[in-house]
């Protein structure tokens, strides 16, 4: 029988490595789980991944950039009680909550990103973008269920580029790939990107650019990733169809102003109260 208590085990974070965060827009973090961990979920992760894949028989050639990047599948801890342990790791949004400097994070939502063998690249893009929210406070946990070389298209960072405003209007896309690459060079921005080691978890903020390289191996690259938000988050109006369609489907019972409070959006840490339901 395994021992999942790292999922519930808190992860000290240095006050240096909190700066370099909010600095840098995104922070990569060594040992937030073990190879038994992450071998424990990566079957249930893969199952669901692939049960739910639309793009399922569609040839490379024939599909657009965005779904050449990645097989995506949403709200796995719907769908599974062992993918809900995951993602509701205490560790994991314990650390969320300090990065944000917040009093707690709710669930935005989860989500499986696996890069096919000769998947293509995952264009730059800043994930806020999609999202109706009323502050910057949301974070990624990208979360690789094994090592990942270059070869296998970790994620890549642009450094500081959450403070830059490059490209908040432009979704996944060859456009967003252009046109934000060609403005992060002019303004200097720096990429950073490096291999994952197993165990290997990485945060970035919701305004972080990044991007990801192609699979050039022969095995998928799986990830899962988890979507937290401030939990005092409200919902802003939608600026863009997308923000609208990521309404309906994330938080469809808060109307705009509102906490969302929806029961897809729960309260995963906080720092205070006993209360798992207040903030
Ligand atoms: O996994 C990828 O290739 C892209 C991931 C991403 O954009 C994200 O997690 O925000």
């Amino acid at each position: 029988m395994i021992d999942l208590q790292l999922l519930e085990q808190a992860y000290d974070l240095t006050s240096d490595q909190v700066v370099q965060f909010r600095e840098e827009g995104f922070l990569k973090l060594p040992n937030v789980f073990d190879a038994a961990t992450l071998q424990h979920f990566e079957p249930e992760i893969s199952r669901l991944t692939f049960a739910h894949n639309h793009l399922d028989g569609m040839p490379m050639e024939e599909r657009d950039t965005y779904s050449k990047a990645f097989i995506q599948v949403g709200n796995l801890w719907k769908k599974s009680e062992n993918a809900r342990r995951l993602t509701f790791s205490k560790r994991l949004a314990g650390i969320a909550t300090d990065l944000l400097g917040s009093s707690g994070v709710r669930l935005w939502h989860d989500q499986a990103l696996y890069k096919e063998p000769s998947g293509g690249f995952t264009p730059w893009h800043a994930d806020q973008q999609y999202w109706p929210m009323k502050s910057s406070l949301s974070v990624t946990a990208w979360i690789p269920l094994h090592a990942v070389p270059l070869e296998q298209g970790p994620l890549c960072f642009g450094r500081g580029s959450h403070r830059k405003r490059i490209g908040r209007d432009l979704p996944i896309s060859d456009s967003s790939e252009a046109l934000i690459h060609k403005e992060i060079k002019d303004q200097g921005v720096v990429e950073v990107i490096e291999p994952y080691e197993v165990g290997d978890v990485s945060f970035h903020l919701g305004w972080t650019l990044h991007r990801a390289g192609p699979n050039s191996t022969a095995r998928p690259r799986k990830v899962h990733t988890v979507i937290y938000m401030d939990c005092n988050m409200k919902l802003a109006e939608p600026t863009n169809p997308n923000q609208a369609l990521d309404h309906e489907k994330w938080t469809p019972s808060t109307a705009v102003g509102e906490v969302m409070n929806d029961p897809l959006n729960p309260i995963l840490f906080t720092t205070g109260s006993s209360n798992e339901n207040v903030c």
